[in-house]
């Protein structure tokens, strides 16, 4: 964990040109760094969670003004994995606002769930709070390939921002996850009033898990009325781009993904931040219960990381054909 540290708080104060230099560097060593993985979330419980995580719009503890609802039965489930695959998905995950997985006909019911992604040939990932190792092994033998549980921050901030359970239980989960041979998506948040040694010692618990965590979301906080963070500062999209160069040096094969607060982001801040290591997004217009980029936002997004255009196109002030310009 200390040597983590020390390297993470070495790379975040490097000049950003270097650092966002060595991290593509390395970034190109081990991914494609033309491919940027798609996912989708659906929130399939939605809301009265009794955790009081400080962020979270979910929170039973602050007033919110989210619509509570129970969990979704299989048939929405159903129309919501159809329209992710034929939207491109490769990755399909699902949220419940629980505390933790008790076992009963509801987690029966997300055991058939995860069966129904499968089905589909997508990736599944489900974050459901607390896990033990049978459940988890349940999980696996249902097809699960992913189970999102994130440290969100460092373990000296982490008492700030939630009580009602500690960091050794999220580490716990972890374990159970990893035990059952389901990958480990573990990440956190950023823009919660942390310090940036805060955000380096996030990503030093992260590295330091053996194995590295295979998914690492990096969420901007959006922040909520209601909450006690809603008006948390907001964060520079470089600091932003410095963690995910963190993450893609400390964890060379991880994916690091562009998670939460994607929208409060222009285009060139989340290019920037691919060519900093980040190599997924969540794609669909809304996250658990919070906005994410319109369909056609990301299309541009998407679009601008592909080969450049033609040299002859229509710019808004008329024709340009470059191919002219030495007859002048
Ligand atoms: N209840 C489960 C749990 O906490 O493990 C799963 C759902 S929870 C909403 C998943 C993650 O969403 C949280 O760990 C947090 O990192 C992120 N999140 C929640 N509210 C957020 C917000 N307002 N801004 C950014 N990220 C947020
Ligand atoms: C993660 O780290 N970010 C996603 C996913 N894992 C489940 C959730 C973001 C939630 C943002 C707030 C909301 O939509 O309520
Ligand atoms: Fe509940 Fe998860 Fe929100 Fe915390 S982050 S309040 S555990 S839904």
């Amino acid at each position: 964990m200390n040597e983590f540290l020390s390297r993470a708080e070495a790379l975040y104060q490097k000049p950003l040109m270097d650092l966002i230099f060595e991290a593509h560097q390395v970034h190109r060593t081990h991914h494609d760094p033309h491919e940027i993985q798609k996912c989708t979330l659906l929130s399939i419980k939605t809301g009265g969670c009794p955790e009081n995580c400080s962020y979270c719009p979910q929170s039973a503890h602050y007033e919110t003004g989210v619509d509570r609802h129970g969990l979704l039965d299989l048939g929405e489930v159903q129309k919501a994995v159809n329209n992710a695959k034929s939207s491109g998905a490769q990755r399909f995950c699902m949220g419940a606002a629980w505390r933790s997985v008790k076992d009963g006909p509801e987690f029966d019911q997300v055991i058939e769930m995860v069966k129904m992604v499968k089905e589909s040939e997508m990736e599944a990932c489900v974050t459901l709070g607390m896990l033990t190792l049978s459940q988890a092994q349940r999980l696996k033998e249902a097809g699960l390939d992913a189970y999102n549980h994130n440290l969100d921050t460092s373990r000296e901030y982490y008492s700030k921002i939630i009580q009602t359970r500690t960091y050794d239980d999220r580490l716990d989960t972890l374990k159970s996850v990893r035990k059952a041979g389901i990958t480990v998506c573990s990440g956190g948040i950023i823009g919660m009033g942390e310090t940036p040694r805060d955000r380096c010692a996030l990503l030093a618990e992260l590295a330091s898990l053996d194995p590295q965590p295979e998914s690492v979301p990096i969420n901007l906080l959006i922040p909520v009325e209601g909450t006690p963070l809603a008006e948390s500062e907001s964060v520079d999209p470089l600091e932003l781009v410095r963690t995910v160069a963190v993450a893609r040096l400390l964890m060379p094969q991880s994916r690091v993904r562009l998670s939460a607060g994607r929208i409060s982001l222009s285009k060139e801040a989340q290019v920037l931040a691919f060519f900093a290591g980040a190599n997924s997004i969540f794609l669909g217009e809304k996250l658990l219960t919070r906005p994410n980029p319109a369909r056609d936002a990301d299309e541009a997004l998407l679009e601008s990381l592909k080969a450049g255009p033609g040299l002859t196109q229509v710019s808004a002030h008329g024709s340009s054909d470059v191919s002219a310009l030495g007859s002048v």
